[in-house]
């Protein structure tokens, strides 16, 4: 980490990051955009968006489960544990993440707002229920991250995509629709909670990070922008470059595991 940077870090009262699907890459997670990105071979409007829910629930909820086996068995990298020791080293932090996987809580993150929801958890869109994980089990076995990471890729076959039918799908008790993953679909609001914490935060920053994300879905791109608005100092880290590039004071052009342990020595 450059000497400048570290020396503005030393004065900083009020730190903010927002992460992306980036900073768990290198946990084996895929990234969304980019060449081995999820949205290179699978079409965000047949998966992310309540329209492709209504159309083909079983679909959607098989992808899903895909995704919360792969994630079921990662663990979190340097990034995350160095960001998780960063909210120590501050009067005032927040880590804001745009990451359904639960990685920043697992590492340890305290003061953490997740604005896309948890793919642990479960939502119905008809009556708005949230089903925190623990609740959101035992509706529905299969989404048990325990019982997911126990499974071999041959019994997730078989029971996921070759076994799991619709009418086996978890049902609302409250209003009786089908219950989706707890994540925020293209054209859903983010919740509005998590949304107000995270501009309040970046309206008093004093140094903002950008880590491992595009920043191209809106609103939560706007987050370090607004910081920036505020006097933050900004800083990305992303070993590509990104429509937020120009606007910041620093930029490390390295990924997340290799950059931020630098910050704690
Ligand atoms: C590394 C690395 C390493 C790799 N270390 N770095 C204004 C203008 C235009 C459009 C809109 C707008 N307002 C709203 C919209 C519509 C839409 C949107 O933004 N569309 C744009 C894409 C055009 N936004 C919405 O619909 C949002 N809702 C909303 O705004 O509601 C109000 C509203 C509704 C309707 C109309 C208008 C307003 C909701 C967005 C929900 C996003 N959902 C997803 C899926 C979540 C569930 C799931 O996981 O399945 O969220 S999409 C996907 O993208 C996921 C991510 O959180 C999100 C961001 O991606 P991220 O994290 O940046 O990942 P990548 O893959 O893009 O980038 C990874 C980066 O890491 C790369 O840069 C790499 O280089 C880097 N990297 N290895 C560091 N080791
Ligand atoms: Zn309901």
């Amino acid at each position: 980490m450059a000497d400048e940077i570290l020396e503005i870090l030393k004065n900083a009262r009020s730190v903010g990051v927002l992460t992306g699907a980036g900073i768990s890459a290198e946990s084996g997670i895929p990234t969304f955009r980019g060449k081995d990105g999820l949205w290179n071979k699978y079409d965000p409007v047949d998966l992310a968006t309540l329209d492709a829910f209504r159309g083909n629930p079983l679909k959607v909820w098989q992808w899903y489960l895909w995704r919360m086996w792969l994630i079921s068995k990662a663990k979190p990298n340097a990034g995350h544990l160095s960001l998780a020791e960063m909210e120590n080293l501050f009067p005032a932090f927040l880590l804001i993440t745009q990451n359904v996987d639960g990685l920043h809580r697992l590492a340890g993150s305290k003061n953490l707002v997740e604005l896309h929801g948890n793919i642990f958890e479960g939502k119905c869109r008809d009556c708005g229920k949230v089903f925190e994980e623990e609740e959101f089990s035992e509706l529905f076995a299969l989404a048990d991250r325990k019982r997911l990471e126990k499974m071999s890729e041959e019994e997730f076959k078989k029971v996921v995509l070759n076994g799991l039918k619709e009418e086996e799908l978890p049902v609302c008790p409250i209003c009786g629709s089908i219950v989706g993953p707890g994540v925020v679909w293209f054209g859903e609001s983010l919740p509005e909670d998590a949304l107000e914490r995270a501009f309040a935060f970046a309206e008093k920053s004093d140094v903002f990070f950008s880590v491992g994300t595009s920043a191209v879905v809106q609103p939560a791109a706007s987050i370090p922008l607004i910081a920036k608005r505020h006097g933050a100092v900004l800083v990305e880290v992303n070993p590509e470059e990104t429509p937020l590039s120009p606007y910041c004071d620093f930029v490390f052009r390295a990924s997340a595991s290799e950059v931020l342990p630098g910050i704690l020595s």
